[in-house]
This record gives C-alpha cells, sequence and structure tokens, in this order.
C-alpha cells in the first residue's frame, strides 16, 4: 500500500456507462488495492441540473450497486455518498473565497453544459469549486478520472495553491525562501507539500471513450451511451447502428481502423490477438463493420456478464447496499471533520 491517498467521484445523473467504466472507475479497482481510496457519488454536483427528487433518490441506489457490482470493494475502500458528509459543502464555501470568478468562466465544461440551459444556475459555475472540496477533504494526491476532468483538476490545484499561500503559514515561508534562493541562484530549495496538497490527475489508456455517435464524448446527459449493466440484447440494439469509419461505405471500402469507434472499443475490450485480427480485417475489407460489431460484442460480454449477475443480487440485497454507505460515511467524515477543524483554525475561523 503506497503513502498516497486517492479520492474520486461519480454523478447519479444517469446510469453507469462504458465512458465512465472505462475512463474511471476500472481503475478504481485496481488502485482500491495500492492506495487508501476515497470513492464518492456525487449527489449535490448531480443536482445542478435539473433533475426529480425520486430519479436521484434511485439513480444514486443504481449507481451505488453498480459501482459494488463492477469491483469497487468496501473492504479495500470507502464508499459512500457526498451529501451524507456535510463537510464538502463547508469546503466548498471556503473555496468559494479564494477562487477567482474569472476562472470558473473560463471551465470549457461550465461554457459547454451552460450552453444546453436557458437559465444558467450558479451550481454549474461552481461545480469544480465543490469538486476542489471533495479531493481536498481528504487531502487526496491522485485523483483517477477521465480525460474530461483533467481541466477542473488543474483548478483543484489552483485552489489547493492559493489556500495554502493564503492561510498555511508553513507554505508562505516555504515559497519565500524559495523564491529568495531562486534570485540568489540556489534552485535546489525542498518542496513544501502546503496544507492542502496538490491534486494530480490518474488517466487510464482509454481515458476519453466516444459515444455511439463516434463524434461526441460518451455522456449520462447527450443519451449516446451503452450503460454497464445493459443486457447483451440491448447493447446489440446500440452497437449495431453505431458509427464506424465514415469513410466505409460499401462492405468491400477497406477500413482505418484508428479512426473507428468500435476498433477503439475493441482496445478497451477485447484480448491483443483479437485488436490485432480486427485491425487486419477492417483494413483488408475482410470483415464488414457488423461482423467487427459482434466480435466485440462478444468481447464486452464477457467482461460485462459477471458484473450484471453481481449487480443482480445487489439489487436484490439493498440492506446491504445502504449499510456500506452509510459505513463509507462514517469513515468519511472522520477524516473530513478533522481536515475542517484545522482548516478553520488556520482561518480565525470558529
Ligand atoms: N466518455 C468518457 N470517457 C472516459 N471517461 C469518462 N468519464 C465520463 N465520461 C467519460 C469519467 O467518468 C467519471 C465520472 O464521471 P461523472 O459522471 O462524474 O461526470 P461526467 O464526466 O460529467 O460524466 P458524464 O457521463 O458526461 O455525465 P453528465 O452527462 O451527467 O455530465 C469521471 O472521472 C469522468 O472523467
Amino acid at each position: 500500500m503506497s503513502q498516497s491517498r486517492i479520492f474520486s467521484g461519480i454523478q447519479p445523473s444517469g446510469e453507469l456507462h462504458l465512458g465512465n467504466y472505462l475512463g474511471a472507475v476500472k481503475n478504481w479497482v485496481t488502485l482500491q488495492r495500492q492506495h487508501e481510496s476515497f470513492f464518492c457519488i456525487v449527489d449535490y454536483h448531480a443536482i445542478t441540473l435539473p433533475y426529480e427528487p425520486e430519479d436521484l433518490r434511485r439513480r444514486t441506489r443504481e449507481m451505488a450497486v453498480s459501482l459494488l457490482a463492477a469491483g469497487v470493494d468496501p473492504s479495500a475502500c470507502t464508499l459512500f455518498v457526498q451529501s451524507a458528509v456535510p463537510e464538502h459543502t463547508e469546503l466548498a464555501w471556503i473555496f468559494n473565497t479564494v477562487t477567482p470568478l474569472g476562472e470558473l468562466e473560463r471551465q470549457t465544461q461550465f461554457k459547454e453544459k451552460s450552453a444546453r440551459q436557458e437559465s444558467i444556475l450558479a451550481g454549474i459555475l461552481n461545480y469544480p469549486v465543490l469538486q476542489a472540496a471533495d479531493i481536498l477533504l481528504y487531502k487526496a494526491d491522485l485523483v483517477p478520472v477521465g480525460e474530461d476532468q483533467v481541466q477542473h483538476l488543474e483548478l483543484s490545484r489552483e485552489i489547493a495553491r492559493r489556500w495554502n499561500a493564503r492561510f498555511d503559514p508553513g507554505y508562505r515561508a516555504a515559497v519565500e525562501a524559495r523564491s529568495a534562493a531562486t534570485q540568489g541562484g540556489d534552485a535546489d530549495t525542498a518542496e513544501h507539500t502546503g496544507f492542502f496538497p496538490e491534486p494530480k490527475p490518474l488517466l487510464t489508456p482509454t481515458r476519453r471513450i466516444m459515444g455511439l455517435d463516434g463524434r461526441t464524448k460518451m455522456s449520462k446527459s447527450l443519451g449516446n451511451t451503452i450503460g454497464l449493466l445493459e443486457e447483451s440484447k440491448d447493447i446489440w440494439d446500440k452497437l449495431r447502428p453505431a458509427m464506424t469509419d465514415p469513410a466505409r461505405v460499401r462492405r468491400t471500402d477497406p477500413g482505418t481502423p484508428e479512426v473507428c469507434n468500435i476498433y477503439h472499443l475493441h482496445k478497451a475490450f477485447s484480448p491483443p490477438p483479437t485488436v490485432e485480427h480486427v485491425a487486419v480485417q477492417c483494413s483488408t475489407a475482410g470483415w464488414g463493420c457488423i461482423d467487427c460489431k459482434k466480435v466485440l460484442l462478444e468481447s464486452i460480454d464477457r467482461e460485462l456478464v459477471p458484473i450484471r449477475a453481481r449487480a443482480r443480487e445487489l439489487r436484490a440485497d439493498q440492506t446491504t447496499v445502504q449499510r456500506t454507505l452509510a459505513d463509507g460515511a462514517v469513515r468519511a467524515r472522520e477524516v473530513a471533520s478533522a481536515t475542517m477543524v484545522e482548516t478553520k483554525n488556520l482561518m480565525g475561523l470558529s
């Protein structure tokens, strides 16, 4: 077990899809054995877009089932729901007071999500501030996420730096000493991490999974997803018409695997010899796209059938799922409340 601590979150804004799974959750399952890990179902984030309360309750339960079925193991990590730990919003308010508005307005996700709304809520703008609080409350140094979250994480690092520079006397002294040493030609002074460490992203090889349209990121809110727990037949109904190499118009046209979304999914799910075979069959027109998709479905099923089976068991045992989340919240609060006591003390708050 390393000294690093990791934190990562997922919104219960819809079903867990293959983008979430390959970009983040599959990595959580490996990392939970290597680092002290906190995984959070971030329901406060999910309410920044329109929603129905009953749907949110159901989706939060379903997200817990999906994560546990995918291999998140409560004996190896802390799994909890964000709104059960009020320190998240408490620290977010504090971070709002050190975050420049311009930084928030520059965030790509804010621009994209607000463009889809008639009336823009402050919650969408402040989303990355709450995200910084989620991570820094646990003083996590590593955050396994998909590529879309890297910009937000850079803002979390900026918020940590700004807060440390304002309220951590040790950090301020170290920065001043470093600057004096640099001016004196001695740049070799030790780094001072600061009260809040600057978290780094941990990306997987499948850092950005495209949706079935092949054009936009696979995303719950765009309706272009394959759900982790979808049955084989339903996955096939989505795969069959899914976008492939746009230049491959006729069955006899040779394709270019690297530009095909289906080929990228093969790389995520199929064993290397199959991936090589797919590339050859595609580029020589040996296979048509439907042949290629059938083999992909077999590979997806090999990985997901056991996950679906575990999910069915968990759905039938909601008491265990709820107890797991409640235990996780207790453990998370121990760490979160200790951070808040120290934070408030350094800031002169009661
Ligand atoms: N398409 C993707 N490829 C790789 N990684 C992805 N992630 C999301 N989509 C992809 C990663 O999954 C984790 C959890 O995501 P989230 O639900 O908290 O937020 P999100 O990025 O906003 O996911 P969606 O599906 O796009 O949700 P909506 O549509 O509700 O906003 C994150 O680590 C994310 O990087």
